[in-house]
């Protein structure tokens, strides 16, 4: 029904993700710049959204959902970014690497690789698509690493062999940060270490490096959607910067929702 408003097609429904990702805070507040006084913004998971979103597609319904890139979700479907003249969601963002304070000392090896690791949006989309379509994160991880052999060396480039040191890298389970922190980790277990890995919600993410409970994320997506934890947490954690550049995050649509091409337009 492409003439038709979309509100009352979709129930006034935004699908989205865990409660505790910076988008959804980020959406709520686009809801009110926007007026979208009818609109309510539904709680799910990652994985329940994606599903949901490819139903809808397969049926060429019509479905709003809180998408970021890189994302599986722009390579598998025609997806387009709802324009936000409001500016909300903020412009491109990056995603940063976050350690626990005094790793440098405790594990300079460790500390080496993780500063030096960062790839581009394109990288992370294969690993995120590999999964997918079944592989084992792991797996696919392995896979990346194998077929990019001499830009994996250069981040272990003389860092010394440890021996089955313990490392503990925390994350949270969106797709992206599932192929991120898997390439990470079996970096890591190349030079020797025994790693950990710990998925958990974004504010026990935070929490557990300024605790030190962890070593390590590769999440901040920054400046906009981490913006809080960052600002609340600022001093106990060390910020090694960029690992990849020119992320994106908002509220997303089928190409084929021709009539919706603004946040704004949501209202109509
Ligand atoms: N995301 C993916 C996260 C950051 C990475 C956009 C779902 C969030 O909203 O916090």
């Amino acid at each position: 029904k492409p003439n038709e408003a979309v509100g009352p097609q979709v129930d006034y429904t935004i699908t989205g993700i865990d409660a505790g990702a910076g988008e959804m805070a980020t959406t709520q507040k686009a809801i009110k710049r926007y007026d979208l006084n009818k609109w309510q913004l539904q709680t799910s998971s990652s994985s329940a959204m994606t599903s949901t979103l490819g139903k809808a597609i397969k049926n060429r319904q019509p479905i709003v959902v809180t998408g970021w890139q890189p994302h599986w979700m722009f390579t598998k479907y025609k997806l387009k970014f709802l324009k936000d003249p409001k500016g909300v969601y903020g412009k491109a963002e990056n995603i940063h690497t976050v350690v626990r304070k005094g790793l440098k000392h405790d594990k300079p090896e460790a500390y080496t690789v993780l500063d030096r690791f960062h790839w581009t949006k394109e990288e992370m989309s294969t690993v995120m698509l590999a999964v997918n379509k079944g592989a084992d994160p792991k797996q696919a991880a392995n896979k990346w690493i194998k077929a990019h052999q001499q830009q994996v060396n250069q981040w272990t480039a003389g860092v010394k062999h440890v021996n089955g040191d313990a490392i503990k890298l925390t994350y949270v389970a969106w797709d992206s940060e599932i192929a991120s922190t898997n390439v990470v980790a079996e970096v890591l277990r190349s030079v020797g270490y025994k790693v950990t890995l710990q998925s958990m919600e974004m504010q026990p993410m935070w929490a557990s490096i300024a605790t030190k409970a962890a070593d390590a994320q590769v999440c901040a997506w920054l400046p906009n959607t981490s913006g809080v934890y960052y600002k609340k947490y600022q001093g106990q954690f060390v910020d090694l910067g960029v690992n990849l550049r020119g992320a994106k995050v908002g509220l997303a649509v089928p190409t084929y929702m021709t009539k919706v091409n603004s946040i704004e337009d949501l209202n109509k």
